[in-house]
């Protein structure tokens, strides 16, 4: 048993997030925080709201809201969506909480100490008709790199370049829409990622067999381009103040705070601080041992998940704080980048009102069917698209189909003819054999894909084990028997529910609430339902493990099929489709 952290990119305030952000962070974080703590490990999933920035401000002006209210009320909202679809985080925290304010401010001035942090004059737009600077996403112009015409000042959403907001062309207010804008001199604090770039690149190095290439070949191109030392304070109200070397408010920084990128990954810790501080009984009152190295955390495995577009600052920016800080803090261990999830090919927007947010997905189905569909199409090797049509293969093949066909005829059939008790008796044959060497193959195989964190193949594993069971069924027949060689018939009987005891095992990371249900209806006990499956041997005695006159019941109806019908409502409302 280890101990294992792990964070999912925390998800920006500005709106409940749609199922691409789902898929390339929280949800794949969760699917392996509940695969581990089934193989016994100590895991402690930690997520939280990303609250700074212009996208906070720029939100909550839309909503007509004060930021900080807005900020409240939509922490809320993630924190519903989250449980909707049952993310198991650990604690669900904000960076605008004390502890991330009092660390980022102790980070800055310890990077400050170490020379790391220095102030330098920059060029920064100002709007004469807001009577501002307008930082980041506060101005929008045409991209330098791709020519997209509305490229925010921090990031091109079209080509994903990162960008400074003085490279725009043409540039505009994104406040009031004023082009009487101009760049103007302001002090800003740099941080000198520059001097970290050779430490940064054996660490990155260190990595390249045990990271996807996705993470490493962004972080080496970062790295091969010269690594730019980087401004970590903004021209903004809302945010962490700025402190000088010995923590007092900086002189000649009203008005200013840390930059959102600064403080979001230092929130990581500050979540965990609070978990500890509200979770006492769980915790001990003990964040270090997960975070310092001095105190047991050299010990801890630490896994990161997030898009390709959030690589950068965790592989490089977050790292360069962490290393240059001087202090035993944790850096990352394993690093899961994900591409991206489409809409149809193209991008998810809430502006035009294309794609899918996690409240609407759960207004139109179970949660559930929704995490099997994304997590069996991860987006791992390149980006992958959703439609409609796929999602509705999804959920009438995979679960409907194979899983909940399989459950429903043997449980049912268990209960019409042996008065729903498992029966007894009955002699091993060619089919028994058959199944058990197809699990001694196949379940070692599915939790290393989990261990590996390679999704779609565990998920391909997991409706393999499942299509293997209704092959099974086939083979054994047990209806067939049931009149003339009722031992036979019972043998098939026992085996399939034992099968279905196991199908809801090893589906609980990815689908919870069908696996609870299946393995409610078998009154399997909580400490039967984690994955300690043993050795080789231990493994096809999976087949018949189940105590003799088990009380068995048939559950209620686990996946209700996607009709035609029901695409084209869903079309219609959401965009997709013809
Ligand atoms: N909030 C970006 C995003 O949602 C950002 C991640 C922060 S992780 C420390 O894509
Ligand atoms: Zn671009």
């Amino acid at each position: 048993m280890s101990k294992i952290l792990i964070t999912s990119a925390l998800p920006y305030i500005n709106g409940v997030k749609h199922l691409g952000n789902l898929a390339g962070s929280m949800l794949p974080a969760d699917v392996y925080a509940r695969a581990m703590r089934l193989m016994g490990h100590d895991v402690l999933y930690i997520c939280a709201t990303d609250e700074h920035g212009t996208p906070a401000e720029l939100a909550a002006q839309a909503a007509g809201m004060d930021v900080a209210a807005y900020c409240d009320q939509m922490h809320e909202a993630q924190a519903k969506a989250g449980a909707d679809f049952k993310l198991s985080y650990d604690y669900f925290g904000r960076s605008s909480s004390d502890s991330t304010k009092a660390l980022t401010q102790h980070f800055a001035q310890v990077l400050e100490q170490n020379g790391l942090i220095e102030e330098r004059i920059s060029q920064q737009v100002y709007s004469n008709s807001d009577g501002r600077y307008l930082p980041d996403r506060y101005v929008e112009g045409t991209c330098p790199n791709c020519g997209f015409e509305k490229a925010r000042g921090d990031q091109c959403d079209n080509c994903g370049k990162l960008l400074d907001p003085i490279d725009l062309i043409d540039p505009y207010s994104a406040l009031s829409g004023s082009q009487d804008v101009e760049v103007r001199d302001t002090r800003h604090l740099y941080l000198k990622q520059s001097e970290k770039s050779d430490d940064l690149r054996k660490w990155v190095n260190s990595h390249k067999n045990d990271w996807p290439p996705l993470a490493t070949s962004i972080a080496l191109k970062w790295l091969d381009e010269g690594l730019r030392d980087r401004s970590i304070t903004r021209d903004l109200d809302w945010g962490i103040p700025v402190v000088d070397a010995d923590g007092n408010p900086r002189e000649g920084f009203d008005g200013k705070v840390y930059y959102v990128w600064f403080d979001a990954p230092i929130a990581y810790i500050g979540a965990t601080q609070d978990w500890a501080h509200d979770n006492k009984e769980a915790s001990g009152g003990d964040w270090e041992s997960w975070w310092r190295t001095d105190k047991g955390a050299d010990e801890v495995q630490y896994v990161q998940f997030m898009g390709k577009d959030n690589v950068a600052f965790h592989t490089l920016s977050f790292p360069t704080t962490i290393m240059g800080s001087g202090e035993p803090w944790k850096l990352v261990d394993n690093l899961k980048a994900f591409n991206w999830v489409t809409w149809y090919g193209g991008k998810f927007s809430t502006s035009e009102k294309r794609g899918v947010f996690m409240d609407q997905a759960i207004d139109i189905a179970p949660s559930d069917y929704w995490r099997w569909h994304l997590m069996a199409n991860a987006p791992e090797g390149s980006d992958a698209a959703f439609t409609w049509e796929e999602f509705q293969a999804s959920v009438n093949s995979d679960l409907a189909n194979v899983l909940g066909n399989f459950v429903n005829r043997i449980t049912k059939y268990c209960v019409s003819k042996f008065d729903g008790t498992l029966p007894d008796g009955g002699k091993a044959g060619e089919a028994e054999a058959w199944i058990a060497a197809e699990l001694q193959q196949r379940i070692p195989a599915l939790i290393e894909f989990y261990q590996q964190r390679e999704f779609r193949k565990a998920m391909s594993e997991t409706r393999a084990i499942w299509a293997a069971g209704n092959e099974y069924l086939t083979q054994a027949a047990p209806w067939t028997h049931y009149k003339t060689d009722r031992e036979k018939a019972a043998i098939g009987v026992r085996y399939g529910i034992n099968l279905v005891a196991l199908f809801g095992i090893i589906a609980q990371p990815i689908i919870p609430d069908a696996a609870a249900k299946i393995l409610d209806a078998l009154n399997i006990p909580e400490e039967n339902r984690t994955w300690n499956f043993g050795d080789a041997s231990g493994i096809a005695a999976l087949v018949d493990a189940l105590p003799a006159c088990l009380p068995v019941s048939a559950p209620d109806v686990l996946f209700t099929k996607v009709e035609d019908e029901d695409l084209s409502i869903w079309a219609e409302r959401f965009g997709g489709g013809s």
